[in-house]
C-alpha cells in the first residue's frame, strides 16, 4: 500500500475487527484505518481513530462512506456466524449476503484496489472429509451460516473474474483471542473456557468432550489475513477462499491442556450447536495457502493456551470488571 490508500473496515468491533483494525493501524498509521460498525461512536472506543457508525446493509451510505474518504481497500467482516445464523436463517442470509453483494458492487463501482472478506470452514458439510479437508473437497453446508459464505465464494470469484476485482478471502476455522469474546459461534466455547477458568475454574461445554473441530489462534489469523493481501497477486490460483488451518483439538485435550496451568473443572452439556460442529471437518488441508502465499500458522495448542492465560491474567490484573464481560 502505498501513502494514499485508506482502509474501510466493517464489523470493526467483532471478533476480528477488534484485532484486525489495531494491527492494521499499527502498519498502514491510524488515520488511514477507517473503523465501522452497527454500534453507535459512545459504545466503543472510537478514540483509537476513525470510526463511523455504518449499518452495511444501507449500501447508499456504504458508498458515500468510500467517495467522501477516498477508501481504497475494503475489508468486510460484518457477518452472523454459524449458530446465530440458525435462529434466524433468513435475517442471517440476508446479512451475510446483500451486505457481501453491497461490498463488491461499491467496489467495483468505485474502482477499488482490493477487497478481503472472511469465509469460513462452514462451507464443509457432513459429506466432506472429516480429516485433512482439502481446497477443493466437496461443499454441502447443512447451516444457513455455511450456506451464505459458500455462495459468497462463488460471488467473490465472480467479481474478480467478470471484472477484474481483487478480492481475497480465507477460509477461518473457529478463532480464539483473548481481547475480544467471539460471538453467536459454533467454535464459541474455546474462547469462553478460558474466561471462566480464570474466573471460576469450573466450565459447562455445550460441546461433547470428543468434538474435535479446526481452530486457530488470533494472531496467526491476522498474520495470515495480511500476508494473503500482501501477495502478489499472480501468485494467487484460488479466488473464491483459501483452507486455513492452525491447531485441530477436543473440548477434552483443551480442558487437560489448561488444566497443565490452571486447576479447571469442565463438564460437558451438549445443546444445538453439537450438529453443527458435527457436520464440519475435524481438520483443514491448508496446502495450497502454504504454496501460494507462504502460511504457516505459529502457534500450537501448548503455546496458544499458554499465550491465551498470560493475557488474560494480564487483563484481569488491571480492570475492575468481569473477566467474563465482553470487551465491546
Ligand atoms: C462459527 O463457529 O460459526 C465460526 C466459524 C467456524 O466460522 N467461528
Amino acid at each position: 500500500m502505498n501513502h494514499q490508500e485508506i482502509i474501510l473496515v466493517t464489523g470493526a468491533c467483532g471478533q476480528i475487527g477488534t484485532e484486525l483494525v489495531k494491527v492494521l493501524r499499527d502498519k498502514y498509521g491510524r488515520e488511514r484505518v477507517i473503523a465501522t460498525d452497527i454500534r453507535s461512536i459512545d459504545e466503543t472506543s472510537s478514540a483509537e481513530g476513525p470510526y463511523f457508525r455504518l449499518d452495511v446493509l444501507d449500501t447508499h451510505e456504504l458508498q458515500k462512506l468510500v467517495t467522501s474518504l477516498n477508501v481504497t481497500h475494503i475489508y468486510h467482516l460484518a457477518a452472523v456466524l454459524s449458530a446465530n445464523g440458525e435462529k434466524n436463517p433468513l435475517g442471517a442470509w440476508d446479512l451475510n449476503m446483500q451486505s457481501l453483494l453491497n461490498v463488491l458492487e461499491v467496489a467495483r463501482m468505485e474502482k477499488l484496489q482490493q477487497v478481503f472478506w472472511p469465509s469460513s470452514i462452514a462451507v464443509f458439510g457432513p459429506e466432506s472429509p472429516k480429516q485433512l479437508c482439502g481446497q477443493y473437497a466437496l461443499i454441502e453446508p447443512t447451516t444457513v451460516y455455511g450456506v451464505s459464505k459458500a455462495a459468497g465464494e462463488h460471488w467473490c470469484r465472480y467479481y474478480h473474474k467478470q471484472y477484474g476485482l481483487d478480492v481475497r478471502s480465507l477460509r477461518y476455522p473457529g478463532l480464539i483471542s483473548h481481547s475480544a469474546q467471539a460471538g453467536g459461534g459454533t467454535t464459541d466455547y474455546a474462547v469462553d473456557i478460558f474466561h471462566q477458568a480464570v474466573g471460576k475454574g469450573y466450565y459447562e461445554c455445550y460441546l461433547g468432550e470428543q468434538t474435535r473441530l479446526p481452530m486457530l489462534y488470533m494472531p496467526d489469523a491476522v498474520r495470515a489475513t495480511l500476508q494473503l493481501m500482501d501477495a502478489p497477486a499472480e501468485n494467487l490460483s484460488i479466488r473464491s477462499s483459501y483452507n486455513l488451518a492452525g491447531i485441530s483439538f477436543t473440548p477434552a485435550e483443551l480442558a487437560a491442556q489448561i488444566n497443565t496451568l490452571l486447576p479447571l473443572t469442565i463438564t460437558y452439556q451438549p445443546d444445538m450447536r453439537q450438529s453443527i460442529a458435527d457436520s464440519w471437518p475435524e481438520s483443514i488441508d491448508d496446502q495450497q495457502a502454504a504454496n501460494d502465499w507462504g502460511w504457516a500458522p505459529a502457534y500450537d495448542l501448548k503455546s496458544m493456551t499458554a499465550d491465551m492465560l498470560q493475557n488474560l491474567g494480564n487483563y484481569e490484573g488491571s480492570s475492575s470488571s468481569s473477566i467474563g464481560m465482553s470487551k465491546h
